[in-house]
């Protein structure tokens, strides 16, 4: 079993908390003999503080316990999971760090224990016969990582590239031997048959260095911006072919990269020669459930941003890959191709062009049992239409990542993922309550898609930090796939390391073409501002919109999501309803969902209609609020931005949690300060007080007050407002650009291709460890999700 990462601290927390508890050893027998009291339970952090104040009664002596060390490991602490007389704890006192301990409540003795044995005492809360089954299912993908680099430092997660890059540099270091790798990768380059960079005649590290050396001398001779054809043939004499770039003088940049690579590898050169290599001209990208690239038509509440973010990221691949291939010298046409599926009941959609096999919308936790279907005959139609094997493929979400991951080790191809949002933390206890939530959210096949997606994946392209490990105090999206138990089905004892250099952040963007600033008068779309005008301030309710603005000289803040609760849209309703202050400062307009719950099938998206006709009468916000349906044209939604931001308004974004959060770089593209929840993406997006707002969406009245105090302090200092607008632009355009995206993922395809090469051995084993698991796990799993009407196609492992 793979150990978990170890605490780069003198003293492990098994070692400190004897010394802890005896600090105060009478107030500690109080607080252990309450956690035991109820009998078997699992305790969140704030549970265990709750049982604290109430052991401690007395401030004083409470105060002192928490400021000692027992309080440090206690804020550290996740969850604890209680046997009596056992208490077991989690504690992660930094991202990405875990160390579990148990306490006897009777004699307070402690000790370190395994992932393997935390794991088992949470599952005897939830299935005491299954947790001291001997021959429980416990998965260790950790146990085949032996040779992976991996990260030691918190604070590098996500930094792969740069880390691989120092590795690899170091392994071709040292002899002709050692840069072998190279060379081979070089000469097995090429594009429809024809050779490039090098040829068979350069078939030994000593002679491409010294060909590299006589190379250099040729194109020095020619003026800077001399076209490659102006020397191809010189070249070509001493072996080289196309692909160096296009004039002299980067030609003679990459060779120089090259030379320098093989008689001394270091990390930013090598990366950099490998940005310059031309090994990518084929891409697909995997997103099969649907309901994708129609004008006008929003994802279903499933794919919200998702759908957006992928429409996006192929217009900024392809630029970048023309502007690369142009640069190598190469004049390759790059095709990218999404695949999706056909949807016949498409809702007055386009989503129907032809046959599909399936006529009805499934939802992302149903889609399971058509994936191996989906992936098999997806693969037939990519080689069909791109007439060779694709040099890289991205999944999307878990669905695409599963079908991208079936397909990459089938054909062999370099893989990165991404997950927008993993469903496993979204939900409390998903994993050890997922015999509950099966029926509903098949979260059995879910996990076990995601862990075989993430391990399949030469690299995984993240949004921000906080996806992978998360904050101080809450653990990422991706950590929290580290060690789970699913009791009954298995246990994960090392589900991914977030310490593995696989992992990327590579934020998306908005597409400035449509998100621009408000002051860029002259590309301003005027021809929306009558329907605009409509919608923002027209007095009369209608389908489209409810409520009235009665004081038109009142900046606007606005909000625009889908209506899920985790979107927060009746929270923010909520509190400016009762910010009497805010109220007479601003209006506030939000862009979310439709007004009749009688329409929707989804219970969460009904309840919060509900809810928000009930916030409109209980704060009898009408004349200061206006509530207008979803909104599909993302022109007229930059304009609507736009138009917020002449009435010097803000946006806010309230959610209870979101993973990234486009409409936030959205709003900030378009000159409109911006509040953004603290809980996820936009955390990170925003530095706080400087580029726009935090808020926090747990405590709405300390939220209202900020944006209050914004407004407030735009009235005393008129060029306040202007600041904010403009270091929030500043902010994007130096981090959050589809061009600084895709520059990063396509140099991503470049450095882990190479890598999967040199790492050939180790992934196979892994490859076998991991099919071993879909098609035992897996695929009964899937077998199992109903969908009405239709029998699930996939097959069992004997059929
Ligand atoms: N959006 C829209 N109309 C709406 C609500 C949302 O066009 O009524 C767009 C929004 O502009 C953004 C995307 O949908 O591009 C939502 O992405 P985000 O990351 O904010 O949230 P998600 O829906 O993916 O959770
Ligand atoms: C899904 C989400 O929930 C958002 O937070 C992201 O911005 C979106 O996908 C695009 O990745």
């Amino acid at each position: 079993m793979a150990s978990p990462p170890v605490l780069k601290r003198s003293e492990t927390i098994a070692d400190s908390m004897p010394d802890a508890l005896r600090q105060s050893r009478y107030h500690m027998r109080i607080c252990f003999s309450r956690f035991i009291a109820p009998g078997k339970r699992l305790m969140k952090r704030q549970h265990i503080m709750d049982e604290v104040y109430r052991s401690i009664q007395d401030e004083k002596e409470r105060q002192k316990v928490l400021e000692g060390l027992f309080g440090y490991i206690l804020s550290s602490t996740q969850e604890a999971a209680v046997v009596p007389p056992f208490v077991a704890f989690a504690v992660r006192p930094n991202p990405g760090f875990w160390e579990y301990v148990k306490v006897n409540a009777d004699d307070l003795r402690v000790d370190g224990i395994s992932i393997s044995e935390y794991l088992q005492f949470k599952e005897m809360i939830f299935d005491e016969k299954w947790a001291s089954d001997e021959n429980a299912l416990e998965v260790d993908f950790g146990a085949m990582d032996f040779s992976t680099p991996r990260l030691t430092l918190s604070s590098s997660i996500g930094n792969g590239l740069n880390h691989m890059s120092k590795f690899m540099s170091s392994k071709l270091r040292g002899s002709s031997e050692a840069a072998k790798p190279l060379l081979d990768y070089l000469l097995a380059l090429d594009h429809q048959g024809e050779n490039l960079m090098i040829n068979r005649a350069l078939d030994s590290v000593s002679k491409l260095q010294e060909a590299l050396i006589v190379a250099e001398v040729v194109v020095s001779g020619f003026p800077k911006d001399t076209p490659y054809q102006g020397f191809q043939q010189s070249l070509k004499e001493l072996g080289f072919e196309k692909g160096w770039g296009d004039t002299a003088e980067r030609v003679k940049e990459t060779m120089r990269m090259l030379s320098e690579s093989l008689q001394a590898p270091d990390p930013v050169k090598l990366e950099l020669l490998f940005s310059r290599i031309p090994n990518m001209f084929k891409i697909v990208i995997f997103s099969p459930h649907g309901y994708f690239g129609q004008s006008d038509v929003l994802g279903l509440p499933d794919t919200g941003g998702q759908v957006v973010y992928i429409l996006d990221q192929v217009r900024a691949l392809e630029e970048e890959l023309l502007l690369k291939i142009k640069q190598q010298g190469l004049s390759v046409k790059p095709q990218i191709l999404v695949i999706t599926r056909l949807i016949p009941h498409a809702g007055g959609t386009k989503c129907s062009q032809e046959k599909g096999v399936l006529p009805q919308w499934v939802s992302r936790f149903d889609v399971y049992p058509y994936l191996e279907r989906f992936a098999q005959d997806a693969a037939d139609k990519i080689l069909e239409h791109m007439d060779c094997k694709p040099d890289l493929f991205i999944g999307n979400y878990s669905d695409g990542n599963l079908v991208a991951s079936l397909m990459a080790q089938k054909l062999g191809i370099t893989l990165g993922t991404i997950a927008h949002a993993l469903e496993k933390t979204k939900y409390e206890d998903s994993d050890a309550k997922w015999k509950e939530l099966e029926p509903k959210y098949h979260f059995s096949c879910q996990f076990t898609a995601d862990m075989i997606a993430m391990n399949t994946a030469d690299f995984i392209i993240t949004s921000t930090y906080q996806e992978i490990a998360g904050s101080k105090n809450r653990p990422g999206q991706y950590e929290s796939h580290v060690a789970f138990t699913m009791p009954g089905l298995c246990r994960v004892v090392s589900g991914i390391n977030v310490f593995d250099p696989k992992f990327n952040i590579a934020s998306p963007g908005a597409d400035q073409s449509v998100y621009f600033p408000y002051t860029e008068k002259q590309k301003r779309l005027t021809s929306f501002h009558p329907a605009i005008e409509e919608l923002l301030y027209n007095n009369e309710d209608n389908y489209e919109h409810i409520g009235y603005l009665a004081d038109r000289k009142k900046p606007i803040i606005f909000s625009m999501a889908r209506l899920d609760t985790v979107k927060n849209i009746t929270g923010l309703t909520e509190w400016y309803g009762k910010n009497t202050k805010l109220r007479n400062l601003v209006n506030l307009v939000v862009v979310a969902g439709f007004f009749d719950p009688s329409k929707s099938t989804d219970r969460e998206e009904i309840a919060e209609i509900q809810k928000m006709h009930s916030l409109i009468e209980k704060y009898q916000l009408k004349g200061q609020f206006r509530w207008i349906a979803a909104q599909s044209d993302r022109y007229r939604n930059g304009e609507l931005y736009r138009c917020i931001a002449d009435t010097k308004g803000a946006f806010i974004q309230p959610a209870l949690y979101e993973a990234f959060g486009l409409t936030v770089i959205e709003a900030m593209n378009c000159g409109l300060p911006t509040f953004a929840t603290n809980q996820g993406g936009p955390a990170e997006i925003i530095v706080d007080g400087v580029s726009g707002f935090h808020i926090d969406p747990n405590n709405g009245d300390e939220s209202s007050k900020k944006i209050a105090d914004f407004f407030e302090k735009c009235k005393t200092d008129a060029e306040y407002w202007n600041k904010i607008s403009a270091t929030g632009l500043q902010r994007i355009y130096e981090c959050y650009t589809w061009k600084i995206y895709a520059n990063k993922v396509l140099n991503m395809g470049s450095v882990y291709g190479f890598w999967r090469q040199i790492n050939k051995e180790q992934k196979l084993m892994k490859q076998r460890y991991i099919e071993t698991f879909y098609n035992l796990q897996f695929r009964n799993l899937a077998r199992n999700v109903p969908i009405p009407g239709f029998a699930p196609p996939v097959q069992t492992p004997s059929s």
